[in-house]
């Protein structure tokens, strides 16, 4: 996840220049609800109501944003649960379209996963959908939309879920990053959605405005000699930050949410985190009173962003004992897959632009890359297929299917000129071997980071009954063919 970075150039913002646009699609309505086991622990009561708000994301000397939120809010609320409790969220689509919620990270009933069409029908324009699972694990997670996500995440539909585990890690405060990247006008307007080609092709929708919990860069607080916990969740559509901590040393504890054997960060490392992707970082505030640090993403493009100022107060009149490293926290009660007997199989990712597609199966015919491109706006595919796009409302064959309990090795396979994020519903896998090489750890994650060229890979027990999208998490990449499910039965 780390990897040496330089410095490149002076922090600067860019701007684009352009107008509001949206669309509006009809779809089929369904009626049934699946059946709901009964809660075995305490149950938390939320409620979300998605509906278009105005926020200050530039701050409150600039303009406001007309945006799209869960509770008048960008982030959304945090939602929060102790592990083995039961949530319960009853979500209000107040919307112009229709949309759903997928918990992301969360292990679940495939009916609460929020895919519509293969999970559940879309939530119309003002009707509500109850969502009401168990929390299996502790850790870092989100939710959003997954209908029509790369305009409904875009326009501001996101927000963090936090599952606390039975003795918390010893932190004298815990902080909550929800990162974003938005594509804004000069204005301070969401910059419009009307051509969307040319980022599907490329590297997903980049924005010019890096937010931390719905601002642009604000002044963070610190006491000298505090040791934080800093939970970051990456929710932009398709920006993979690259922070460095300047002055400072994190120790990375936890990859989407699943605690890892803390690993300090060098003087020159830098924290990738991809869209979907969370890191809880260990953050021992060793400045000095009076100091001042940025906390910096470091874009491929050269540009840095400031995401916060960490700024430190006076010392605390008891000075803070110096403390051992962190030490790895209790791990969640994750399947191990059995890697002698595994099934093995592969998933090879093709398309987009400096690359493209030559031919691919589409719709259950074989296309031109070239037609897929002009005639349907298709750009990506796995292991030879492109996935038909939302508003078809059909998903067709799933591309595997296990037996329950089955132990399954993927290997993923990069061959574009992008990296993705792979991301699998209702699953945990870990992350065996990068490009050959063994990884250390093994981290447990539900999305994982494919650089240009790169392989990896993931192994996990298929102990989920249901079907299960897997998908770039560029979002653009994932509605233009990027995406496919898995069955477990
Ligand atoms: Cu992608």
């Amino acid at each position: 996840m780390t990897g040496p970075g330089p410095i490149p150039s002076p922090i600067s913002r860019r701007r684009v220049l352009s107008g509001m646009g949206g669309g509006l699609a009809a779809f089929s309505a369904f009626t049934v609800l699946p059946p709901l086991a009964r809660a075995r622990g305490n149950i938390r009561d939320y409620r979300l109501k998605a509906a278009p708000a105005t926020v200050p994301l530039v701050g409150t000397q600039g303009p406001a944003t007309d945006v799209w939120a869960y509770n008048g809010g960008v982030p959304g609320p945090v939602i929060r649960a102790k592990r083995g409790e039961r949530l319960r969220i009853h979500v209000e689509n107040a919307l112009p379209q229709p949309t759903t919620v997928h918990w992301h990270g969360i292990r679940l009933p495939v009916a609460m996963d929020g895919v519509p069409f293969l999970t559940q029908p879309p939530i119309k324009p003002g009707e509500s959908f109850v969502y009401e699972f168990d929390v299996e694990d502790a850790g870092t997670f989100w939710y959003h939309p997954h209908f029509n996500s790369s305009e409904q995440v875009a326009r501001g539909l996101s927000g963090p879920l936090i599952v606390d585990e039975d003795t918390p890690p010893d932190v004298d405060r815990e902080i909550l990053w929800v990162v974003d990247d938005w594509r804004l006008t000069e204005d301070a307007a969401i910059a419009s959605f009307d051509r969307p080609f040319h980022d599907m092709v490329h590297g997903g929708r980049f924005g010019n405005t890096v937010t931390v919990n719905g601002r642009i860069s604000e002044d963070l607080a610190v006491t000298p000699g505090e040791r934080v916990r800093l939970r970051i969740v990456n929710v932009a559509n398709a920006r993979i930050f690259r922070l460095t901590f300047p002055g400072h040393r994190p120790w990375l504890a936890a990859i989407d949410g699943h605690a890892v054997p803390p690993r300090q960060f060098g003087e020159e490392d830098w924290l990738v985190i991809a869209p979907g992707a969370r890191a809880d970082l260990i953050l021992d505030m060793t400045g000095e009173p009076g100091e001042r640090f940025a906390v910096v993403d470091n874009s491929p493009e050269g540009i840095r962003y400031r995401l916060a100022d960490l700024t430190y107060g006076a010392a605390p009149s008891a000075p803070a004992p110096a403390r051992p490293a962190p030490v790895t926290w209790a791990a969640n009660p994750l399947p191990e897959p059995d890697l002698g007997t595994a099934t093995r199989l592969s998933l090879d990712m093709e398309g987009g632009a400096m690359g493209g597609l030559q031919t691919a199966m589409f719709m259950g015919e074989k296309l031109s890359g070239r037609d897929l491109a002009r005639n349907h706006g298709m750009f990506w595919s796995f292991n030879g297929i492109v996935y038909p796009p939302m508003k078809y409302g059909h998903h067709g064959d799933p591309m595997f299917s296990f037996k329950r309990g089955e132990s399954v090795v993927m290997t993923i396979r990069n061959k574009t000129a992008f990296a993705h994020p792979i991301h699998l519903h209702g699953h945990t896998f870990r992350v065996i071997s990068r490009d050959g090489k063994p990884e250390p750890d093994r981290p447990w994650q539900d999305t994982v980071l494919l650089p240009i060229d790169g392989e990896a890979e993931i192994a996990f027990v298929a102990d989920n009954p249901g079907d299960w999208m897997f998908h770039c998490h560029i979002l653009e990449h994932q509605k233009s063919g990027m995406m496919g499910y898995v069955k477990v039965v």
